[in-house]
């Protein structure tokens, strides 16, 4: 992108940042990447901005005072609705079991076997973003950190209240490599360090010890920390890796990726126009991205940047939020006088 381009691009909405638009490879195709990854290809982004991080406990709050707005995790489930999610014939849960309520996590004792998230995951009624570890918590002294608890609904009607949107995945990762060109990480390829030395200052909120049962907090937090927690990528988005894992508004495929493989670069790529888990058939999924206070490199290093999951639409839990985005043709009117941004970039 020019340098003159550059010096035209009119601020964005307050706490955003100008994100360029540009072509990337999306995706890896590295020894280490997982199928869902695969392979990498070619994507071109135009340019947006992007909320410099999260959006907190306080910005929901205003959102919520100004709306009324309910989120889902403080609704009774409708059956109507959770039947169509699980195989045919599933039998109706007792209704004392179908209460409002989110998905926390809850540490086990010692070392369990790792592929049951059952171990430490934990569904819990009156969970919710003012509640986020159940009843008996709440968000006092945490404005600042990112709400949590909040399904795609709820992130979408925050977004529409804000006159932004959710991100595509691609303009999620895009922004995630922070104008870097095949990343591992937000900041580089440097892995996080394993221990860090008193004093030295961790480069993202994950997990550190033995997972999920042994927290050994050097990077300063078990679960969420405060937005702005670590240090900036190169667009000067905090929180890109880890923290809480952040909605986007694509499908989620498994098989994106290699349905789109092709030589020619993909131009503003929207998702599938369903989602499709093998492993969970019957769950439509919306995609996640980032990680969580909860990766850890012996589990699923999810803050890598070509890093990716879904997440039942309708679900809260307490490690994924999600930032908002906005286009300059979403808020055209207000720049018309703004001709810069009428101008193709140079690429
Ligand atoms: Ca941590
Ligand atoms: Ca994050």
């Amino acid at each position: 992108m020019g340098a003159a381009f550059w010096r035209h691009v009119p601020a964005g909405p307050p706490g955003t940042v100008w994100i360029p638009g540009g072509e990337f490879t999306m995706g890896s195709s590295e020894l280490d990447a997982l199928a869902t990854e695969r392979p990498a290809h070619r994507v071109r982004v135009s340019g947006f901005w992007m909320d410099a991080h999260e959006v907190t406990n306080a910005e929901f709050a205003r959102f919520v005072a100004a709306t009324g707005y309910v989120t889902t995790a403080q609704k009774k489930p409708d059956w109507e609705e959770m039947k169509k999610q699980v195989p045919p014939g599933t039998p109706r849960p007792d209704d004392s079991a179908l209460v409002a309520g989110a998905l926390v996590f809850t540490p086990p004792s010692g070392p369990v076997p790792l592929d049951d998230i059952g171990q430490w995951w934990r569904y819990v009624p009156g969970a919710d973003w003012r509640h986020p570890e159940g009843p008996g918590s709440s968000i006092d002294g945490r404005d600042d950190y990112p709400v949590v608890n909040v399904c795609w609904d709820d992130a979408c009607a925050y977004a529409r209240w804000a006159g932004k949107r959710l991100p595509t995945e691609a303009e999620w990762e895009l922004a995630a490599r922070g104008g870097l060109e095949g990343n591992r990480f937000a900041w580089g390829d440097q892995a996080p360090p394993a221990r860090l030395a008193p004093g030295q200052h961790g480069l993202a909120n994950i997990w550190q010890g033995e997972f999920p049962h042994r927290n050994t907090q050097e990077d300063g937090y078990t679960l969420a920390a405060p937005v702005m927690s670590y240090p900036p990528n190169g667009y000067g988005l905090y929180d890109m890796a880890g923290n809480v894992w952040e909605w986007c508004a694509d499908w989620y495929r498994v098989d994106e990726y290699r349905r789109r493989a092709s030589d020619v670069a993909l131009e503003n790529p929207l998702g599938p126009t369903e989602s499709f888990d093998p492993l969970d058939p019957y769950a439509p999924k919306r995609v996640i991205r980032g990680g969580s206070f909860l990766c850890h490199i012996t589990y699923c290093e999810s803050y890598r940047t070509a890093a990716r999951r879904g997440g039942s639409p309708d679900t809260g839990s307490c490690h994924t939020g999600f930032r908002c985005v906005v286009s300059p043709s979403d808020i055209r009117p207000a720049l018309e006088s703004k001709s810069a941004l009428d101008r193709p970039a140079s690429r």
